[in-house]
């Protein structure tokens, strides 16, 4: 699988962390059920937000990315999300990415725009496959997330960058294409072909990635395979702070690593962000922690018994309700079922809490 990773320039927030705890239960799931996952995710260490930031905050871009890229694998550890078989970065990428656009200008699919690379979409078969969105909401949402539909001289306003040629003051890199540096889809579209090849089984990120993002690539990736690029999408819902997205340009953010430094356990940010569905839209909110950590108290508490109800019906329902389109929320009610019978009635199995405790850890990535 992939997951579109960070644009490193600001530290992980917990949108960030809800997105990757969604592709760890996945990665959970199928480790449980014996397959080997290939997991890749790329790091965005050049496009445009980065240069910007750094040159705001008067930083070497290069320097930015490394110490966001650390802070964040470092909160992904604390948060026991198992790290991806491969971190790619575009910038180790460059080659890949620009040998695909080339590919991509050969079949006829692109356009020289003053001297940089455009995707002319008149020449995408199935697009739309991913977001089924309309032209008008396509043309909005592209010019709201990176896109161009404004330039002068692109034959569609939907047409995206390939590759971007050198401009003064910024860094590029020599390619086929001349020297420059990539556009933003095509960087997950070479990465994931490269690592994964064509048709790979599970492909996404958060939902605000649905269009242009996934969008495009599906159809860089078409345009060279001739089929689609995954078997499935995942896309995550937002989480929201105060009415909005949590996003680093609006700055309404919680960050992890923050939290950490306020002495929040991890399993307990873990936990509280558990109780949300991946699928839904939902805001952070100043109750989340003081529940979850009620409910830590809770389990350790059960885990701590001597004996309690059999576990074996808890794990297999914990199993059944991820398999069940990653049913969290319903996966920790089975957990709070077990743990309140064995707090109140009692058990007699000397193995449960053991194994309760092994579910809870394995399955759900808390470790309590
Ligand atoms: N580097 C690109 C992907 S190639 C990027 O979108 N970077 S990012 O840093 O902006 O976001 C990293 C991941 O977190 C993406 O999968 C994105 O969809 C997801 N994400 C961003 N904000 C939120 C949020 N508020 N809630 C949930 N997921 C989010
Ligand atoms: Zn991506």
């Amino acid at each position: 699988m992939y997951a579109c990773g960070i644009t490193p320039y600001d530290a992980a927030h917990l949108g960030h962390a809800f997105t990757y705890l969604t592709f760890d239960l996945v990665n959970r799931v199928w480790r449980d059920a014996g397959h080997d996952v290939n997991y890749v995710q790329n790091t965005t260490d050049i496009d445009d937000p980065l240069l910007e930031r750094a040159e705001a905050i008067g930083v070497d871009w290069r320097d930015l990315a490394h110490r966001e890229i650390d802070v964040f694998r470092d909160d992904m550890a604390a948060l026991r999300i198992i790290p991806p078989t491969s971190y790619v970065g575009v910038v180790e990428s460059v080659d890949l990415i620009s040998d695909l656009a080339a590919r991509i200008r050969d079949t006829g699919a692109a356009y020289d725009l003053d001297g940089d690379l455009y995707f002319s979409v008149a020449e995408a078969d199935h697009f739309g496959e991913i977001g089924h969105l309309d032209r008008a909401a396509m043309l909005d949402l592209f010019g709201q997330r990176g896109g161009d539909p404004g330039r002068p001289g692109k034959k569609d306003p939907l047409d995206w960058l390939l590759w971007r040629a050198e401009r003064p003051g910024e860094p590029a890199w020599a390619s086929p294409l001349g020297r420059g540096r990539p556009g933003w889809h095509i960087e997950c579209s070479a990465i994931a072909l490269d690592r994964l090849g064509p048709n790979f089984d599970l492909n996404g990120g958060g939902n605000d990635l649905i269009f242009p993002h996934h969008e495009m690539g599906a159809a860089e990736t078409r345009c060279i395979t001739g089929g689609p690029n995954a078997r499935a999408h995942l896309h995550v819902g937002m989480v929201g702070l105060d009415g909005e997205k949590m996003s680093k340009s609006l700055g309404n953010l919680v960050f992890v690593s923050k939290l950490r430094e306020q002495g929040v356990e991890p399993a307990v940010i873990r936990l509280a962000m558990l109780t949300h569905h991946y699928r839904d839209a939902w805001e952070w909110t100043d109750d989340h922690l003081p529940e979850a950590h009620a409910r830590a108290e809770r389990w350790r508490a059960a885990f701590a018994l001597g004996a309690a109800p059999d576990a074996a019906p808890l794990l297999a329902a914990v199993r059944a309700a991820l398999a069940r389109d990653l049913d969290a929320p319903a996966a920790l009610a089975a957990v709070d079922a077990w743990a309140q019978a064995a707090l109140t009635e009692g058990g007699t199995d000397t193995a449960a809490p053991a194994l309760a405790r092994a579910t809870v850890d394995t399955l759900l990535g808390v470790a309590l």
